[in-house]
C-alpha cells in the first residue's frame, strides 16, 4: 500500500505566542525546546521546577506536506497516527479533523476529501492535560497513590501514570507526536490484522492456524497467500479465501524447531506472511509477523502449598527470573533501540528469562518486544493502570480502554515473549473496597473492567494468552487478601517500605513475588552529572531532589549503618550504598530460590531508571550497572551455591539450586578462613545436583570455630565445581559486615589488553569483600564486579570498555576498592591523647 511518511522535521509553537521552533516527529515537546535551546537539561539539578510551566502550555505542531496527485486516485487515503500524547486536536487545510484523548491508541482517519494535490497543511494541538484532570476531579474526585509533587487527577485521562511523577520519576508532563505519523492510500482492500494461534498437540508438528482481518471497501472475492519462513527457507504454505471480513488458513510446520525462554534454549524465530490477492487487479496488500513455536502457560494447581503459580515453556517449568521494567526516559521518544538492546542484553546477561512491563508506563514500542522475542526474555504485560482507582462507571472512559487494549493486544499477541496480560499494578492492594470512599473504589466498579471487559477482550483477541486481574492478585478467599503466601502472586516491601530488616525476606514464602526491591544510589560519575561539587552530599538539596520515594535517603542510610560502617567520604557513600542494596536482593531472591517449587519466580523491584536519580534500580539511567546487577547475575544464575548460617548454633545449611534441563554432579568446596585469611578448615563434598529443584547439600557444624575465634573473625567461603569448573561462589559471615575484624586487603591489580578489551586481575594479600573495580573518567562493562577476593586466589576481570583506551589510559584510569576502603582513614588524626 503506497504511503508517506510524516516523521521529521515540523514546527512547534506555544499556543499564542509568536515564534515557533523547529519539531522532531516522533518527539516531545521537551525534548524539542531542548534541541532549539529554549531550555536546559531538565535533569540536571533542580531544572525541573522550573519546567513545569511546559506541561502547563498548549503547543501546536504544524507542517506542510505534498500530496502526488496519484495518491488521491485511490479509494482511501488515511492519515494514520501511531502515538499521540495526549489530548490532540488534528486540523488538516483548515479543517477539523478528529480530537483525540489517548496516547496509547493508533489512530485512523478517512482524510482523502480533505487533501489536495500539491500542498497541505497539518496541525496537531496538543492541550495541556492538567487543567481537564482538575476539572474530573472537580466534579468528582478519584482517589490515587501519589508522590508528593504529582498533580491529582491522572486516572482520568490515557497517559503514561508516571509522566506525572512517581517514586522513582520526575514531573514533566510532555506532549507531542510520538509515534510515527503517516498517510496510507488504498484500493478495493486491506489487511488490518494478522492473528497465528497454535497448536502444539501433535509431536513433531506445530499447527498454525492463521486468521487475517479485512478491511474491503466492497462485497468481493478475494484470498489470501501465507507462507511461512525460517530464515531465507520457506517450510510451508496455504492460501484461504475471504469470509465475512476474515480469510483463515490452516498451516502445519514440520520438524518445528522450539523457542524457548533464556537459559532453556534458542530463540530460533519464524516469519508468517500474508499476502492479500484480488482476482482481478492482483496484490493488494502485505503483512508479515515474526513469530516463535513454543507454548507457554501460566500453570496453577493444587499442591501441597496451595496453589501453584509457575510458567512453563513447551510443557516444562520453569522458575522465572526478572526484573520489573519501568520506562526507560521520562522522554519516551528519545530511548533508541540500542538503548533497549543494552539494557534487555544486561537484563538477559543476568540470567533473566522474565521481564515485567509494570502498569504506570506505556505499552513499549515494537523494538522492545522484538528484542525480548530474540533474548528469550518472557515478558510479564500490564495494561496501564496503576496505583490509583479509576473511572469504569464511565462509559467514554470504557469505550476509550477498549480501543487502546484492542490496538495493543492486536499489536503485540504474535510475539513468543508475551507471557501473561495483566489488569493492573497494585489496585487490589489497598485502594479497593466495598465502597467508593475518598480512599477506594467499589469493587463493583473495578470488577466491570478488571474482571470483565478486559479478561473478555484477552479471550476474544489473544485466547493463548493467560490473563491475571491484577498484580498482586489473590485468586481465592477474601479478595483483599492480597500478597497470600498459598496462592496467586506478591508485592513484598516489608523491606525498605516496612524497615524490616534483610533477614526478614527469608522468614517468608510466596509462590510468585512480582515485585521487592531496595535503593541505593548511583555511581558518582552519574550523580556528578547532575550535582555541583558542593551539593556532593546525600543530605543536599539536590540529592533530595533527585530522591523520590518519601521514605528516601534516610531509609538508604539507616540500613546502612545497621550494615556497615559509616563511610569515610560521599563517593565511598554512593558505592556502599549499592553494595547494601545488592545484598538485600541477594538475601531476597538466593531464599526464594531455595524454595522452589513452592516459589517459582522472583521479579525484583526495579531493573532501570528514566532519569538519574537514587532508586530501586539495578541499572542506572546512564546504563551504568549498579552493584546490585553484577550480584544479580550470581545470584540469578543456572547453578546458584548458597549459605543460610545460623550463627546460634553455629551452623551453616548448603544448599544447590539448580534452573538447568538436566541432573549434574558436582562438588561443594567450602573453606573457613579468619578475617584475616587464615585457613582454618575447609573440604569437599560430592552433590547429585537434581534439574530444577533445590538440592540440600550439607549442614557444617562450626561451634568449635565460632568459640575459638568469634563470629566477627570468621569468614566461609563456597565455591560449587561441576565438570571442573568453578560455576558459583559465594561468602558466609556470622556477623553484620560491619563489625568484621577485616585487615588492609593490600589489593593489587594488573592489566592487560587493548582498546576495548581488557583483562585486571585482582589479587589482595588478605581478604577483600565486595572488591569493585572502577575507572577514572571512562565506562565499561565489567565481566563480574563487587567480587570477594582471598589471599592465593587471584580473579580475573573481562572488562570492556565503552570507547578504547591505550593502555597507559586504562592504567591511569584503573580503581580497585573493596569494603575496607570505605571506611579506611586515610589522614592521620589530628590531635592525640
Ligand atoms: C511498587 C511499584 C511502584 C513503586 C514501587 C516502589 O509498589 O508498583 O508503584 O514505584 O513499588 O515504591
Amino acid at each position: 500500500m503506497p504511503s508517506i511518511s510524516l516523521n521529521g522535521t515540523w514546527a512547534v509553537s506555544q499556543s499564542g505566542t509568536g515564534d515557533p521552533i523547529r519539531a522532531m516527529v516522533p518527539g516531545t515537546i521537551h525534548t524539542d525546546l531542548l534541541a532549539a535551546g529554549v531550555i536546559e537539561d531538565p535533569f540536571y539539578r533542580d531544572n525541573e521546577d522550573r519546567l513545569q510551566w511546559i506541561g502547563e502550555e498548549t503547543w501546536l505542531y504544524r507542517r506542510s506536506f505534498t500530496v502526488p496527485e496519484e495518491l488521491l486516485t485511490h479509494d482511501r487515503v488515511l492519515l494514520r497516527c501511531y502515538g499521540l500524547d495526549t489530548l490532540a486536536t488534528i486540523t488538516l487545510n483548515g479543517v477539523l479533523i478528529a480530537r483525540t484523548d489517548n496516547m496509547f491508541r493508533t489512530w485512523e482517519f478517512d482524510v482523502k476529501k480533505h487533501l489536495r494535490a500539491g500542498e497541505n497543511a497539518l496541525e496537531v494541538r496538543f492541550d495541556p492535560p492538567t487543567p481537564h484532570m482538575q476539572a474530573c476531579q472537580t466534579a468528582r474526585t478519584l482517589p490515587s497513590w501519589g508522590a508528593p509533587r504529582e498533580p491529582k487527577g491522572r486516572c482520568w485521562v490515557r497517559k503514561e501514570p508516571a509522566n506525572f511523577g512517581w517514586d522513582w520519576g520526575p514531573v514533566l508532563v510532555t506532549c507531542g507526536i510520538w509515534r510515527p505519523i503517516e498517510l496510507v492510500a488504498f484500493n478495493t482492500a486491506r489487511l488490518t490484522s494478522l492473528h497465528i494461534q497454535q497448536d502444539h498437540t501433535t509431536p513433531d508438528v506445530v499447527m498454525l492456524q492463521a486468521t487475517a482481518s479485512v478491511q474491503h471497501l466492497q462485497e468481493q472475492a478475494l484470498t489470501g497467500e501465507f507462507t511461512v519462513l525460517f530464515g531465507d527457507k520457506v517450510v510451508a504454505r496455504a492460501s484461504g479465501e475471504l469470509d465475512g471480513d476474515r480469510i483463515r488458513a490452516d498451516i502445519s510446520v514440520e520438524h518445528p524447531q522450539l523457542w524457548w525462554p533464556n537459559g532453556m534454549g534458542k530463540q530460533p524465530l519464524y516469519h508468517v506472511r500474508c499476502e492479500l490477492y484480488d482476482p482481478q487487479h492482483g496484490l493488494l496488500d502485505t503483512t508479515t509477523k515474526r513469530i516463535g513455536l513454543r507454548t507457554l502457560r501460566l500453570e496453577r494447581f493444587q499442591d501441597a502449598w496451595g496453589e501453584s503459580f509457575q510458567f512453563s515453556a513447551n510443557g516444562v517449568p520453569f522458575f522465572a527470573k526478572g526484573a520489573n521494567w519501568i520506562p526507560a526516559d521520562t522522554f519516551n521518544t528519545r530511548v533508541t533501540c540500542e538503548q533497549y538492546a543494552d539494557l534487555l542484553q544486561s537484563a538477559a546477561a543476568a540470567h533473566m528469562n522474565m521481564i515485567r512491563a509494570w502498569g504506570g508506563g506505556i505499552y513499549e514500542d515494537d523494538a522492545f518486544y522484538d528484542l525480548c522475542d530474540e533474548l528469550g526474555l518472557c515478558v510479564w504485560q500490564d495494561f496501564i493502570f496503576a496505583c490509583s482507582t479509576y473511572p469504569t462507571f464511565d462509559e467514554v472512559f470504557t469505550q476509550n480502554v477498549m480501543g487502546e487494549v484492542i490496538d495493543n493486544i492486536t499489536r503485540l499477541r504474535h510475539h513468543p515473549c508475551l507471557a501473561l496480560w495483566c489488569g493492573n499494578n497494585e489496585l487490589e492492594q489497598g485502594l479497593v473496597g466495598k465502597e467508593w470512599s475518598n480512599s477506594h473504589m467499589s469493587w463493583e466498579d473495578y470488577l466491570k473492567l478488571f474482571d470483565s471487559l478486559l479478561p473478555s477482550l484477552v479471550n476474544l483477541l489473544d485466547p493463548e494468552r493467560p490473563y491475571w486481574p491484577g498484580s498482586p492478585h489473590s485468586p481465592y478467599g477474601d479478595r483483599e487478601d492480597f500478597n497470600n503466601p498459598r496462592w496467586g502472586d506478591a508485592h513484598l516491601w516489608s523491606v525498605w517500605h516496612g524497615r524490616e530488616p534483610f533477614e526478614w525476606y527469608r522468614t517468608c514464602d510466596h509462590r510468585f513475588i512480582s515485585e521487592f526491591g531496595f535503593q541505593s544510589f548511583p555511581e558518582p560519575r552519574t550523580v556528578y552529572g547532575y550535582t555541583r561539587p558542593d551539593e556532593r552530599n546525600v543530605t543536599s538539596y539536590i540529592m533530595e531532589h533527585h530522591q523520590r520515594s518519601h521514605i528516601g535517603n534516610s531509609t538508604i542510610m539507616t540500613y546502612l549503618l545497621e550494615w556497615f560502617r559509616l563511610p569515610t567520604d560521599f563517593d565511598m557513600t554512593l558505592w556502599l550504598s549499592q553494595i547494601l542494596h545488592g545484598m538485600a536482593m541477594t538475601y531476597a531472591v538466593e531464599h526464594w530460590r531455595r524454595q522452589m517449587p513452592c516459589t517459582m519466580g522472583t521479579l525484583y523491584w526495579q531493573l532501570n531508571d528514566c532519569w538519574p536519580v537514587a532508586s530501586w534500580a539495578s541499572i542506572d539511567y546512564h546504563g551504568r550497572w549498579k552493584a546490585l546487577h553484577y550480584l544479580a547475575k550470581r545470584f540469578y544464575a543456572p547453578l546458584l551455591v548458597s549459605g543460610v548460617e545460623d550463627p546460634e548454633r553455629g551452623e551453616v545449611a548448603i544448599h544447590v539450586t539448580s534452573d538447568e534441563l538436566s541432573a549434574q554432579d558436582g562438588a561443594v568446596v567450602w573453606q573457613l578462613t579468619d578475617a584475616a585469611g587464615r585457613v582454618l578448615a575447609g573440604a569437599s563434598q560430592e552433590v547429585a545436583i537434581a534439574e530444577r529443584a533445590n538440592t540440600p547439600v550439607t549442614t557444617l557444624a562450626l561451634q568449635e570455630y565460632l568459640a575459638q575465634h568469634g563470629a566477627r573473625n570468621l569468614l566461609l567461603w563456597l565455591e560449587l565445581w561441576v565438570d571442573d569448573a568453578c560455576v558459583s561462589t559465594n561468602l558466609v559471615t556470622f556477623s553484620r559486615p560491619k563489625h568484621l575484624e577485616l585487615v588492609d586487603p593490600g589489593l593489587q591489580t594488573s592489566v592487560r589488553g587493548e582498546g576495548h578489551q581488557y583483562t585486571v586481575t585482582i589479587s589482595a594479600e588478605h581478604p577483600a569483600l565486595w572488591t569493585w573495580l572502577s575507572l577514572d573518567g571512562l565506562d565499561a562493562r565489567y565481566a563480574d564486579n563487587f567480587v570477594h577476593v582471598r589471599p592465593g586466589k587471584p580473579v580475573d576481570i573481562e572488562v570492556t570498555l565503552a570507547s578504547p583506551a591505550s593502555p597507559d589510559e586504562m592504567a591511569n584510569a584503573l580503581r580497585a576498592y573493596s569494603l575496607y576502603d570505605t571506611y579506611r582513614v586515610t589522614q592521620a588524626p589530628v590531635f592525640s591523647r
